[in-house]
């Protein structure tokens, strides 16, 4: 294991001060538990210094502005002792009072359960589900390093004003996730040296001792994944030990060259008599009695709630804006220097800030030609070229399916200085995830979170599942990531079921928040990804075909042009006898092109036929309603819908009256012809549906 480097590192100033400020910090979580009668009490209680240490002496952070862009960032991984965080944010003075921690737990309150970002001023990023956050994190000094490599590059390491380290605090529960194993292999291979990881080993999670699910070298694991690995034990008394792990973040910081974690020794809800070092502590109230008793222990008054001195909070806050100032002083010099010395950066930077695509993108999206034809993945892929040689905060990779998914699209790699391979670039745009999804997932939202980047990801919709608990996150967060999910359906096929997705449109079609895609042609494909990049909006998934497709014509023969893909679900044709619409075909991705040809035979027949793509159902939702009734008029009751996938999306479009043409089974490895004839998505069978629904 890596010793601490003899080096000139700083030795912890600690005084009594700080003694008092831990303990009241300690008060606070018990009595925030026992007030709402609910919540994880032990955590916070044990790693009340771990937070102290970070927030009053480590952390670069201004209380008064949260969101500095110098800051360091803290991601408390482990969410569900979020009261760690909350007890230092007040304590810091950020905008968080102490009534707003006693209603911890309650509806509208700012100390929600788990950390929410955007509700919570100095939370970074939305954690609870375990081991996200330290992934995510791992996504951070990513966006980091890419940022400050695209803005300030020849700045030696540490002295940009871009610069900023990743502070994580993770537990057990953490590290046996196995996101995080694929997190910190990444983490390692880029040799990330602006993250540090303190690990509460504290052996305990819900079900008791972590012996009964565990029995790995976590220090070996992480010396194999190539980080700087340090341990720290318990101080005498049982608490944690301030002094050694202060200097285990000193040299953890010092290291620039890897990742760094430390391995922290603590006893769950030390130091309260009959809780410590139990799983009961986790997250049950500790109850009146045990905190009496902890009370006293800790010299406070048994009978007193919420009584945190003030002139310790007064300390503590004129503590982190002196130090604040400090930091700010500096950085504030550095980035005016920088400015003046970088103008070029500085002007994209302005335009990152403003949230704007600069004046040349609207005119470079490539149209295709009609007649032709491609897959929408090959148009996509096509798209995102152009848009990331103009928009340099559009960067990203696949899971190791670049080629599949049309995303290697730019020249450099994203690698460390160490690598020699071709085109490795420290802040390159490609990045090579290796067949990491659930990892990329949470990378992506660390690197939206980063700063201003809009990253991609892609892999087969199929395997979209492993990235969603990470998808879920970004939509709860609303962060701006780009889903690149190809070979979106039985058409992909002699792959077979286990590639095929099925459930997963109505499944992600069902997560508030998310915009799924599913463009019917290339046109269609360039229209919808100029929309979302000129935007900085929230995550989109684009389901993208494997085969080629047929270009529609634009604005003749009964077509209408693709630029109306904007509002989610246009008109895209019609025709047939007379101006009374009797039927409306609804169809997406490749059944597009089944639904078209039904209509003109149907058509052609005497029946006056319109077909809706529908690229998008939450934007078409978001349209008013005299527009969702201009292109589904209340009154053409006939109504089939053809995707290949679940049919949950489509009942409430086409109503009691209508037809949905889905898939009802997992597929089969077979060509896509074949099955789309055996699952009826033809315009046989559509034409068939339509005349029972006419006849009805
Ligand atoms: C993905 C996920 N699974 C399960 C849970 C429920 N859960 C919350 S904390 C926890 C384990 C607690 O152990 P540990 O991580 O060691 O935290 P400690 O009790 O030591 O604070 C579990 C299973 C969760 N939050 N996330
Ligand atoms: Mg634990």
């Amino acid at each position: 294991m890596t010793s601490t480097p003899a080096l000139d590192l700083p030795t912890l100033d600690w005084t009594d001060h700080d003694t008092q400020a831990v303990t009241a910090a300690r008060l606070i979580a018990m009595d925030a538990v026992e007030a709402a009668g609910h919540g994880h009490p032990g955590t916070a209680v044990s790693l009340a210094p771990v937070g102290h240490l970070l927030f009053q002496h480590h952390l670069r952070h201004d209380p008064a502005d949260p969101d500095w862009r110098g800051r360091d960032r803290f991601v408390l991984s482990c969410g569900h002792t979020s009261l760690t965080l909350y007890t230092q944010l007040y304590l810091a003075g950020y905008p968080l009072t102490l009534d707003d921690i006693k209603a911890y737990r309650k509806l509208g309150s700012l100390t929600p359960a788990h950390p929410e970002r955007g509700h919570t001023a100095g939370v970074e990023t939305t954690t609870g589900p375990l081991g996200q956050g330290l992934a995510t994190a791992v996504g951070i000094a990513m966006g980091a390093r890419r940022e400050r490599g695209l803005l300030d590059p020849d700045a030696p390491v540490g002295q940009s004003p871009f610069d900023f380290r990743v502070f994580v605090l993770c537990s057990d529960g953490d590290l046996q996730e196995g996101v995080t194993a694929e997190a910190s292999a990444f983490a390692g291979h880029q040799a990330l040296g602006n993250l540090v990881v303190v690990y509460d080993d504290n052996r305990i999670s819900i079900e008791g001792s972590t012996a009964l699910a565990s029995t790995e070298d976590t220090a070996a694991r992480y010396e194999a994944y190539g980080w700087h690995v340090q341990t720290v034990d318990l101080a005498p008394d049982g608490d944690v030990d301030v002094v050694a792990l202060s200097a285990a973040l000193d040299a953890a910081t010092a290291e620039t060259g890897r990742p760094s974690i430390v391995l922290l020794r603590s006893i769950i809800a030390w130091p309260v008599p009959g809780a410590q070092g139990t799983a009961a502590s986790h997250g049950s109230a500790l109850g009146a009695d045990a905190v009496r008793l902890a009370k006293s222990v800790l010299g406070a008054d048994p009978d007193a709630t919420f009584a945190v001195p003030p002139e310790v909070v007064a300390r503590t806050q004129a503590n982190a804006r002196a130090r604040a100032a400090e930091a700010r002083a500096g950085w504030d010099e550095a980035f005016e220097a920088w400015a003046a010395a970088r103008p070029e950066e500085a002007a994209l930077l302005a335009r990152l800030d403003a949230g704007e695509v600069p004046g040349s993108f609207a005119g470079a999206m490539p149209r295709f030609e009609p007649g032709t034809t491609i897959a929408t993945r090959k148009a996509f892929g096509r798209g995102l070229a152009v848009a990331a040689g103009l928009l340099p905060e559009v960067w990203g990779g696949s899971a190791d399916l670049g080629e599949s998914n049309g995303t290697n699209v730019a020249p450099t790699s994203f690698l460390p200085a160490s690598s020699t391979l071709p085109g490795a670039d420290p802040a390159g745009s490609t990045i090579h995830w290796g067949i990491r999804e659930h990892f990329m997932g949470a990378a992506m939202n660390g690197i939206a979170l980063s700063g201003r980047s809009r990253p991609y990801g892609g892999t087969f919709l199929v395997f979209s599942d492993y990235m969603r608990p990470a998808v879920r996150l970004a939509a709860l967060m609303g962060l701006p990531t780009l889903y690149v999910w190809t070979h979106d359906s039985i058409g992909l096929g002699e792959d077979g079921p286990t590639h095929q997705p099925v459930e997963h449109l109505a499944s992600l079609r069902a997560m508030p928040g998310l915009d799924v895609l599913r463009p019917g042609d290339a046109n269609e494909t360039a229209v919808l990804l100029w929309r979302v990049l000129s935007d900085r909006g929230r995550p989109v998934a684009f389901s993208l075909s494997r085969q080629d497709l047929p270009v529609l014509p634009e604005d003749r023969d009964g077509f209408s042009t693709s630029a109306l893909a904007v509002r989610g679900g246009y008109v895209r044709w019609e025709g047939g006898p007379g101006d009374e619409l009797r039927l409306v075909l609804l169809a997406t991705g490749s059944e597009l092109h089944v639904a078209v040809s039904a209509a003109k035979r149907l058509a052609a027949s005497g029946v006056r036929t319109r077909v809706v793509s529908m690229p998008c159902r939450e934007w078409f939702d978001e349209q008013d309603a005299e527009y969702r009734d201009l292109v589904l008029p209340p009154g053409v009751r006939a109504r089939v819908a053809v995707e290949a996938a679940s049919r949950q999306s489509w009942y409430d479009l086409v109503g009691l009256d209508g037809r949905v043409l889905g898939v009802d089974a997992f597929g089969a490895s077979a060509s896509a012809q074949e099955l789309f004839e055996q699952f009826g998505l033809t315009p046989d069978h559509v034409v068939e549906a339509a005349l029972e629904v006419l006849q009805d």
